[in-house]
C-alpha cells in the first residue's frame, strides 16, 4: 500500500525529480502506441498516468492491459469523473477541483466513487487538483464547469494549496490543461513549494526541455506530459535527459 505516495515523498526529500507520461485510452488501438510503450523502457518514466477530462473510447482496461504486457512502469488513474475508474491500475489521483467551485468536483463524485474505491485495491492519492488559466479555455474548464486560477496570480494559488494541505489532501497538482498554450509559471509554481511540504505535481503545455527544466527548477516533483510525446516520441529522451541531470547534481 501507498507504494506510490511514498516514492514522491521520497524522491521529494531527496531532492530528486520524476515524469510521467500521460497515456490517452483512445489511442490504445494504434500501432504507434505499443511503438511508445516499448520506446518508454529505456527512459526510465516514473509513472504512466492514464485518462483525461473527455474519453471518447473506454478503453482503460485493455489500455492497462497493454502497458503491463510491454513496461512495469506504475499506472496511475487521472480520473475526468468516476466512470474511469480501473481496477487493474496502480493507483489513482482522487482529486478534488479545490480551484473551482463545482462541488461536483469537490466532493460530489467522490461520495458516488467511494465505496468502489474502497474495494477496488486501488492506492488512492488525495490530491488537490488546480487548473490553472492558459490564455484559451480547456476542455477540463468546459467540462468541470469552472473558472480556472488566473496564470498572473501566484498568492492565490498558494492560497489554495495552502488549504488544500490543510484538509488533509495528500498531493498537489498543478495544470494548465492538456495542450496549454502557456504552461504553469515558475513563479506560480515557487510559490505553491513555499507554501506546501506536500509533493507538486505540475503539467500542461509542457512541450519542450526549457518548459521542463523551469518547471523542476522552481519546484515541481513531478512533471507530466502528455502531447508532447504523442506529437514527437522525440521529446522522450529530451525529457530524461532533463530529469536525470536534475537527479544527478541532487544530494
Ligand atoms: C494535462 O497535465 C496534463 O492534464 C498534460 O498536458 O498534454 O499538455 O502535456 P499536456
Amino acid at each position: 500500500p501507498h507504494r506510490v505516495l511514498d516514492t514522491l515523498i521520497h524522491t521529494k526529500q531527496l531532492g530528486k525529480k520524476a515524469y510521467a507520461v500521460l497515456l490517452d485510452p483512445d489511442k490504445v488501438e494504434q500501432d504507434s502506441f505499443i511503438e511508445l510503450l516499448t520506446r518508454t523502457r529505456q527512459y526510465n518514466v516514473d509513472f504512466f498516468l492514464v485518462g483525461g477530462s473527455l474519453i471518447t473510447n473506454y478503453a482503460h482496461r485493455r489500455l492497462i492491459d497493454t502497458i503491463r504486457q510491454h513496461t512495469q512502469t506504475p499506472t496511475i488513474l487521472f480520473p475526468g469523473n468516476c466512470l474511469h475508474i480501473e481496477p487493474g491500475a496502480d493507483g489513482i489521483l482522487l482529486l478534488s477541483l479545490i480551484s473551482g467551485r463545482n462541488p461536483e468536483f469537490l466532493i460530489g463524485q467522490h461520495v458516488i466513487a467511494a465505496p468502489l474505491l474502497k474495494s477496488s485495491g486501488l492506492e488512492i492519492l488525495p490530491t488537490g487538483y488546480m487548473l490553472v488559466d492558459s490564455g484559451a479555455q480547456t476542455t477540463v474548464s468546459y467540462i468541470s464547469n469552472t473558472t480556472p486560477l488566473p496564470h498572473d496570480k501566484p498568492s492565490v494559488a498558494a492560497c489554495t494549496a495552502m488549504a488544500g494541505e490543510m484538509l488533509g489532501l495528500k498531493l498537489i497538482y498543478l495544470d494548465a490543461g492538456s495542450g496549454a498554450r502557456r504552461p504553469v509559471s515558475p513563479q506560480m509554481i515557487a510559490a505553491v513549494r513555499q507554501a506546501v511540504d506536500i509533493p507538486i505535481i505540475v503539467g500542461g503545455g509542457i512541450n519542450t526541455a526549457e518548459k521542463a527544466h523551469a518547471a523542476l527548477q522552481a519546484g515541481a516533483d513531478l512533471i507530466v506530459v502528455g502531447n508532447a510525446i504523442e506529437q514527437d516520441p522525440d521529446f522522450l529522451p529530451e525529457l530524461a535527459t532533463v530529469v536525470h541531470a536534475y537527479n544527478q547534481v541532487a544530494v
